[in-house]
Order: structure tokens, then C-alpha cells, then sequence
């Protein structure tokens, strides 16, 4: 048993799953032919001429996304209804055909060239417009458009893939070839990550409300993510059981039981995605979330060894609501005035033995009265490893109380105290006096703990 955590412990990211969890955020950018119907789902059969943005500027959707500090945007180069948002050599149903003649996707890329930030695809597997689809010739079409878009638009930071399967506009279901469109992007794209719900590099959360789970681990079972590289052997109770009812919905995917029982572990690290709004696309009525709700999810996500994936739909006009821009400037400005200066403090870690875990002791070089969050990193490259913390405060009194517990850390674990939109601090009050000490206390883990960084806020 022990033997087999100890793999699990050693179970390790690739270089790009690391520099997509140091971006932490980015941005979605949900638009085509449904921004002009108002729905969220088209079915394939609207006409060209429906896709008309009368001011597209995709150098203000870069700017707002910079603006909230986000460091990427991945737009839907082809939603459901087959349309592209680039003129296509292999279908007349694009942007070729529409009033507006130019190339969404270059006017994108090139924007985020600017502005600094990343460049990435979404393009749907589900296509309702296309004669191919629910043939074998459909694949061809796929990768010959995912080629198109692998080779003409430099550097792709990301392709992300919707599983979604429904019928074509003939009625029919189409198998997807995932492994071949795999393949073409680690030719053309070597070091852009794929999104798909059962990896290869980045899965699913499990919903798109923007919740993480209590524990959300990489390391996890091959039965769920079976297009991710396994590397380690089965767990010790593997023939007692069978994962293979795993899905991204269940509330535990990486914790000790399904370890155990697993064929195999796999590093596939989870995103939560979400739209500042309630759908997708932009439609008039919708008002963005409050303010509360998505940095409480960027805490749960970013903070809870995930990614964000925040959509944001530009409007008929082509151009973001000016009602997300202001939201997101907000979310931005919170994140930094919240997380963006650390208290200085002096960090001693005092090794575990054998039987017991390390304590890290973090003195503040000034006592303060009030904290508001304790940030924590494990060096990840080694494996993910913590399984339970404890987190406790000493008073300048001498008084000590626990004030934080949580299960796994992994990339970033932002542990909150207090809550900025609440008039009273529960955790912590003035009346107990002046912190000058924590100490985080790794309760559980699966192999020798490195934490990476521990912040103070
Ligand atoms: C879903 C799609 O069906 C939605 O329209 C949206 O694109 C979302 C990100 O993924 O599965």
C-alpha cells in the first residue's frame, strides 16, 4: 500500500501542463452565428449573412482581458453550427460568405499578439451543418480544418475540444477520431495543451457553475482520463474493484479510495470554466455575475489546484458588453488589491520523520492584526503529494488556534480567512491580539512534502 502511494507521489506533470497552471487564467470567447440569433445552440441550417459585426475589434476584447490580468483568450473558431469563424478552404458555411468578409480568427490571434497574452481554439467536434458528419469522411474534414487553423495563425497555446455528440443535420452521430486530431496538433503545435473531458492534458471540472471539488487532485485515475499517458502501475486493490463508472461529475476522482482501487494514475489536471454571464453567447437581457460571486470563484479554481476559464461573448456589435469590461476591470483590480502584496515573513520548514509529516513555521516580521488569506504551492514537478494541512495562528499573547484546514494543495491552494464582501471576519477577530506565527502542519501525505511557496496576505 504504502509502495503504490509512493508511485502515485511521483506521478508528474509535463513541462506544458506546468506553464498552463502558471497561467492560472484566461479567457473564453464565445462568438458566431448564435450572437446574431440569440441562442445558445444553432442548428447548422442559418444563413451566412446572419453573421454581420458591425464594429469587430478584437484588440479591445485583448485589452479587457489584460486588463483583469488574464493571461490568455481561446476563441470558438467553430461552435456547434458548423460556422467558421475563418474562411475555411474546406466549407463555404464560414465567414467568407457572411457581410462581414475578413478573418475572425487572425484578427484574434494577432490582437493577442499585442497585447502579450496567449492565442488558443475551441473547435467543436459537433457539427450540425456539415454533409460529412456521421461519416468516416468527417474526420478528414476535422483534421483538415484543425490543420487549417494548427498552421495559420502562429503559436497555439491551447485546443480545446467540446465532447459534445449529437445528429447532423442528416439525423446521424458521428464517432470522433480524437486520437488523430491529437496527433496533428503534437506535430503542428507541440507545445500547446489539449482540453477534452477525458484528458489528454486538461479535463473538465464537472460543471460550469465554477465549483472545484473539496479535493481536487491532477493525479487521477486512468479510468477516468483515458486519453492521458498513465504512469504508474494498478493499485493494490485494483482486482477488488472497477473504476470504470468514474465521470467527471462524480465528487471524487483523486482521493486515497479510487487511488487504490485504480488500473493505473495519470497527471491530468482539471479547469473550471465558466461565463461571466449566464450563457455563453451574449445575449441583450443578461447582466454579468456579480462581482462576489466570480472572485469567490476565482478563489475556488485558481486557488484549489485549477485553471479559470472565464467566457466572456463579445456582442452583435463585436465588441465585449461594456457592462463585462467594467465587471472584469473590477475582478482584476480586487485580485490585485487582495492578493497582490505579501506580508514579509521569514519561513523554516522542520523535516518530518518517517511516521510524522513537516511543519513549516512562517514568522511575521511585523505582527499583524488581521489576515486575510495563506497561500501555498507545492513544487508540483516532484508530484502532488499533501493530503490534509492544518493551518495555526500564534498570538503574540502565546494564545494558539487553528484557523484553516484543507485536504490536497497541489499547483496553488489559496486558503481564505476572511471574506471581503462580509462586515464581520469569523475566523479571526482583534479581540484574541496581534498574529506574529503560523505554522502549516501537513497532516497526511503520500510521499516526502516540498512545499514550494507559502505567501501571507
Ligand atoms: C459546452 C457547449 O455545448 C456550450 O455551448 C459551450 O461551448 C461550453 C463551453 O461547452 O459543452
Amino acid at each position: 500500500m504504502i509502495d503504490y502511494l509512493k508511485e502515485a507521489a511521483r506521478v508528474r506533470p509535463s513541462r506544458k501542463q506546468l506553464d498552463w497552471f502558471d497561467l492560472e487564467w484566461y479567457a473564453f470567447i464565445h462568438f458566431g452565428p448564435n450572437t446574431f440569433t440569440d441562442r445558445e445552440w444553432g442548428q447548422g441550417n442559418e444563413p451566412e449573412s446572419v453573421f454581420n459585426p458591425t464594429h469587430l475589434d478584437c484588440d479591445q476584447w485583448a485589452e479587457a482581458i489584460k486588463a483583469a490580468g488574464m493571461k490568455g483568450m481561446v476563441l470558438t473558431a467553430k461552435h456547434h453550427d458548423g460556422f467558421c469563424l475563418w474562411p475555411s478552404r474546406y466549407t463555404e458555411h464560414s465567414v467568407k460568405n457572411s457581410p462581414y468578409r475578413g478573418d475572425v480568427v487572425k484578427e484574434a490571434a494577432d490582437a493577442c499578439r499585442r497585447a502579450g497574452i496567449r492565442f488558443g481554439v475551441y473547435l467543436s467536434p459537433w457539427d450540425r451543418n456539415s454533409e460529412y458528419y456521421g461519416t468516416p469522411e468527417y474526420n478528414d474534414y476535422f483534421c483538415n480544418q484543425l490543420t487549417e487553423l494548427l498552421t495559420g495563425y502562429g503559436d497555439i497555446f491551447y485546443v480545446w475540444f467540446d465532447n459534445a455528440c449529437g445528429e447532423g443535420s442528416n439525423g446521424k452521430k458521428q464517432v470522433y477520431d480524437f486520437p488523430r486530431y491529437f496527433e496533428l496538433i503534437n506535430k503542428y503545435q507541440p507545445n500547446a495543451v489539449i482540453f477534452n473531458d477525458y484528458g489528454p492534458d486538461i479535463r473538465w471540472c464537472g460543471n460550469e457553475a465554477g465549483a472545484a471539488r473539496h479535493a481536487e487532485w491532477s493525479v487521477i485515475p486512468s479510468e477516468l482520463c483515458k486519453y492521458s499517458r498513465v504512469q504508474t502501475g494498478s493499485g493494490p486493490l485494483a482486482d477488488e474493484g472497477n473504476l470504470s463508472f468514474l465521470y467527471n461529475t462524480e465528487k471524487e476522482l483523486g482521493s486515497m479510495p479510487n487511488i487504490l482501487y485504480s488500473k493505473g494514475l495519470t497527471y491530468t489536471p482539471a479547469e473550471i470554466n465558466m461565463s461571466i454571464r449566464p450563457g455563453w453567447f451574449w445575449h441583450k437581457e443578461e447582466e454579468p455575475h456579480s462581482l462576489e460571486r466570480l472572485f469567490q470563484t476565482y478563489l475556488t479554481s485558481v486557488g484549489a489546484n485549477a485553471c479559470m476559464h472565464l467566457n466572456l461573448p463579445p456582442t452583435t456589435e463585436g465588441l465585449l458588453d461594456e457592462r463585462d469590461v467594467k465587471r472584469l476591470k473590477e475582478l482584476g483590480d480586487l485580485v490585485r488589491k487582495e492578493l497582490g502584496h505579501s506580508i514579509p515573513a521569514v519561513i523554516e520548514k522542520q523535516a518530518g520523520s518517517p511516521l510524522t509529516q513537516p511543519v513549516y513555521t512562517i514568522d511575521l516580521k511585523e505582527p499583524v492584526k488581521r489576515l486575510n488569506y495563506i497561500v501555498l504551492k507545492e513544487e508540483i514537478e516532484k508530484g502532488q503529494r499533501v493530503e490534509s494541512f492544518r493551518i495555526v495562528a500564534e498570538f503574540s499573547s502565546g494564545n494558539q488556534y487553528p484557523i484553516y484546514q484543507g485536504t490536497c494543495i497541489g499547483h496553488k491552494k489559496i486558503c481564505q480567512l476572511q471574506d471581503p464582501f462580509a462586515l464581520q471576519n469569523p475566523l479571526i477577530n482583534d479581540s484574541k491580539g496581534l498574529i506574529s506565527r503560523l505554522r502549516v502542519q501537513i497532516t497526511a501525505a503520500r510521499d516526502e512534502v516540498f512545499l514550494k511557496e507559502i505567501q501571507v496576505f
